[in-house]
């Protein structure tokens, strides 16, 4: 059974232009727990007083997913992080060679000391919380260095090693996270060594939940994820797509509600500012809707005709839209839905004229229009 950590609170406020207010952010960590994730990352405590408060207020809430308050590998940052009183605390650090020198001015013994020290100060001061640590760009850092941290963090009581593909450079097949994961945990068991391992995977590429997904088979423990994928530039995976892919796919997911999640994506959108596109996968409002005729018919037949989701995993129906592609069996069904169950051919045809008209205006036909289209061809005399 693999975990899900959301980390819409950090890495999505990270996104340029969102803020969650306090009260936002205990409203999405209520809806988070109800989906069922396993953690919910809220912030990184000295990014700012706000944050550090929310962090505190979340972890103060009692809920079944554990906190996770986010810091860099420094002292101050670690104490910050546990004063919260956080379940869990991520620890992150870049060794590659360049940024150890050029960002840092650290030599790579200086980093491993200074792993050493954040993450055995955060075991002092949390003994039962779980310690992450993510050698940050893990997967463009040298693998030696990436190696000696990771090994380095265990020893030093880090319970969870995350390989982050922060600038998501990773590609299925070609560049595989999920042979980095293998490689990743053979070579620290070869060294005794068995943390749990978590996948943390960016979008650049538009691969972020190919790439979540060829982690999951190669058997990682935490995936993480944020609402509508919010994230720094591209964001990371999107946590209803992942969730839904593996409920439906992989047989995980038995404690998860996904009925909530678009309730929890209408409460992310208003407070961040992002609208969901109408084709955004599992909660975009037309993702279940059917609008060519051809394709309206085959689905009122069956609708896996056109269907590979059941919209049913996350509370939705299908629907079919009406519009200047649609044909009498679309109309039909919109009809009986109206509680119009035998129209004649008659009231039919006028109706598909009318939403032919309206679809090529370039508007989506609602209920509304519906009714007041039916109306005016009921009110007409007839023309026997
Ligand atoms: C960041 C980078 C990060 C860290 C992930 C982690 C990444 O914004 O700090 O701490 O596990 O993508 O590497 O999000
Ligand atoms: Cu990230």
């Amino acid at each position: 059974m693999v975990r899900i950590l959301d980390t819409t609170l950090r890495e999505g406020e990270q996104a340029p232009g969102v803020f969650f207010p306090l009260h936002a952010k205990e409203m999405a960590a209520t809806a988070l727990d109800a989906l069922g994730v396993d953690f919910i990352e809220a912030g990184h405590p000295v990014a700012g007083r706000e944050i550090a408060e929310a962090v505190k207020r979340l972890a103060g809430m009692d809920l079944r997913a554990k906190i996770v308050a986010h810091s860099r590998c420094s002292l101050s940052d670690v104490s910050a992080a546990a004063a919260s009183g956080a379940g869990c605390v991520g620890i992150f650090l870049c060794v590659s060679d360049s940024r150890l020198d050029k960002v840092f001015r650290m030599s790579l013994p200086q980093a491993l000391e200074a792993i050493e020290e954040s993450v055995s100060r955060a075991r002092e001061l949390l003994p039962d919380a779980l310690i992450r640590f993510t050698p940050e760009d893990t997967v463009r850092s040298e693998w030696d260095n990436v190696l000696e941290a990771c090994r380095t963090a265990v020893l030093a009581g880090a319970d969870v090693i995350s390989v982050a593909d922060t600038t998501g450079y990773m590609i299925p097949g070609v560049r595989s996270m999920g042979r980095y994961v293998n490689d990743l945990r053979d070579a620290l068991e070869r060294r005794g060594l068995a943390p749990m391992l978590a996948a943390h995977c960016h979008n650049d590429r538009g691969l972020a939940l190919a790439n979540a997904l060829d982690a999951y088979q190669a058997g990682v423990d935490i995936l993480d994820a944020s609402i509508l994928g919010l994230g720094e530039r591209a964001g990371i995976v999107d946590l209803a797509t992942l969730m839904t892919v593996l409920a439906a796919d992989f047989g995980e997911g038995e404690h998860w509600d996904l009925d909530r999640l678009p309730d929890l994506y209408a409460l992310v959108e208003r407070h961040a500012g992002v609208s969901v596109p109408s084709f955004f996968p599992v909660i975009g409002k037309d993702v279940f809707r059917h609008s060519a005729g051809v394709h309206a018919n085959a689905v009122i037949q069956n609708p896996e005709h056109y269907q590979s989701l059941d919209p049913g995993l996350v509370g939705r129906e299908m629907e079919i839209a009406l519009g200047g592609m649609s044909g009498a069996s679309s109309v039909r069904w919109a009809l009986s839905r109206m509680g119009i169950d035998s129209p004649d051919d008659e009231l039919v045809s006028e109706v598909v004229r009318f939403v032919k008209i309206f679809g090529r205006k370039g508007r989506d036909v609602t209920s509304e229009d519906l009714l007041r289209v039916v109306q005016w061809c009921e009110g007409r005399p007839s023309k026997s």
